[in-house]
């Protein structure tokens, strides 16, 4: 399909497909060159402005495609004064003319990019403005309380502007922040749908982490073999549990060693500890000897939440099992057999925040920033009752930073960098 959307658009169309289009109506017609040649033929589609995505005027021409009759429309289309789309151009201009707000438009990004039909399904949520709809009424709970408080301010001596009661500002402030709170936790979760946790295997050589990639992911993904340090390079796997994205990491597994490239290996494992949202570290439960203290101290250090598996229970006679100890959870299962890999599985989710939301909206760091630095403002406000000057300000600054979430009022640079990541034609 060409898109085409801008003011004027009558004379372009009637120059390309010979006719007068009919507003919303699918039109059967040749799509023609500046001769009069038929190009390709198909439903051409108009639109009066404002009743369009964009909230211009928008012709679209849906033809058989193909690359080269694709660019021979589109290259009529700019013959006659249209030019290419930048990246989200679409979906910028309907942002700018209030055809949807900032985090509608974004969400149509991460529909396209979902990776999975939960991602997909909260990134639909958020594009029908239940994200914004939430943010929004937050926000006008601050505005009508600051109207409040400035009102006492304004007039303090006026019939009819009740005194403020500093208990009745506290339980305000503490139900705003409650309500934030909520929609904090689900974005949290839409977060997670987004972006997709990292999750590093980390482990001695032989502890067996490849067969855990392949047992995860149901497939031969990385090479297993009883040789320690059969793994040098990361291997990066996708795979969903209950419908969430992961990227699992297999690593080198971490000894001293002369051997160059497994060195260069182990240098890598220790780099994706620093950048993963949950390390998981094997321990093989047949070797005793191998002591994993050392990485243990690396994993506290790392301040990333971390799961200990106890690999190899069918040969160490053990149980699947799962227990607490010293404040981390230790699970026994084997990567060979499956056993206890369900455990695995389901405290792997629950590592990395995921708790079975309904409702989650698909949010970005942006919003989950904005919403923190809200919820910190109206916090710092609770000690402020007093000072009812300090009180309202807070109230003001949390008030623009939900803001920033719908874009009422956002730098111009920032739309750029927004918009710059869509892909062409959305
Ligand atoms: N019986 C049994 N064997 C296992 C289990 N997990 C791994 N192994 C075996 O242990 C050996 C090492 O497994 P790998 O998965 O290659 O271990 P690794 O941690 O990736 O090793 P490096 O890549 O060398 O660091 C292989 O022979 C596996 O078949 C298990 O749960 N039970
Ligand atoms: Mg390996």
């Amino acid at each position: 399909m060409v898109r085409v959307s801008g003011a004027n658009l009558k004379d372009l169309s009637a120059a390309v497909t010979g006719k007068e289009l009919i507003p919303r109506f699918a039109t059967y017609t040749p799509f023609l060159d500046e001769a009069g040649e038929t190009l390709d033929q198909g439903i051409a589609l108009y639109f009066t402005a404002p009743n369009s995505f964009t909230g211009e005027e928008v012709l679209e021409l849906q033809g058989h495609g193909g690359p080269a009759v694709l660019q021979s429309v589109l290259n009529r289309c700019i013959e006659l004064g249209a030019r290419l789309a930048q990246p989200g151009e679409f979906s910028q201009r309907a942002f700018l003319n209030g055809k949807l707000d900032l985090a509608q438009a974004e969400s149509i990004a991460d529909l396209i990019a979902a990776t999975t039909q939960q991602a997909a399904k909260s990134a639909v949520r958020s594009l029908n403005g239940e994200f914004s709809h939430a943010i929004v009424s937050v926000r006008d709970k601050i505005i009508h309380l600051r109207a409040f408080v400035e009102a006492t301010l304004d007039f303090p001596e006026e019939e009819g502007v009740v005194s403020v009661d500093s208990n009745r500002l506290q339980a305000d402030l503490s139900a705003l922040k409650g309500e934030l709170e909520h929609i904090q936790s689900l974005a949290m979760q839409g977060n997670i749908l987004r972006e997709g946790a990292q999750v590093v295997l980390i482990g001695a050589p032989n502890a067996g982490k490849s067969s855990l990639l392949n047992q995860l992911s149901g497939d031969e993904v990385a090479l297993v073999s009883d040789i320690p340090g059969t793994t040098r390079d990361t291997i990066r796997q996708a795979l969903q549990i209950d419908g969430i994205p992961f990227h699992l990491i297999d690593t080198a597994g971490i000894r001293e060693t002369d051997d160059v490239l497994e060195q260069m290996g182990i240098v890598r494992a220790r780099q994706s500890m620093d950048k993963a949202d949950l390390i998981i570290l094997l321990i093989d439960e047949t070797d005793t000897t191998t002591p994993n203290k050392q990485i243990e101290a690396e994993i506290s250090d790392a301040n990333t939440p971390a799961i200990f598996v106890h690999n190899k229970i069918d040969l160490a006679g053990l149980q699947a099992g799962i227990n607490s100890r010293d404040a981390v959870t230790h699970i026994y299962l084997s990567a060979k057999t499956g056993e206890g890999i369900e455990l695995l599985r389901q405290t792997i989710l629950k590592a990395v925040g995921w708790h079975r939301e309904e409702g989650v909206f698909m949010a970005r760091s942006r919003h989950m920033e904005a919403i923190t630095q809200a919820l910190e403002t109206l916090t710092g406000a609770g000690s402020l009752s007093e000072q009812l000057e300090l009180f309202a300000e807070s109230l003001r600054l949390a008030q623009s930073a939900l803001n920033q979430i719908t874009g009422e009022f956002v730098a111009d640079d920032l739309l750029g960098e927004i918009f710059g990541r869509f892909c062409i034609g959305k």
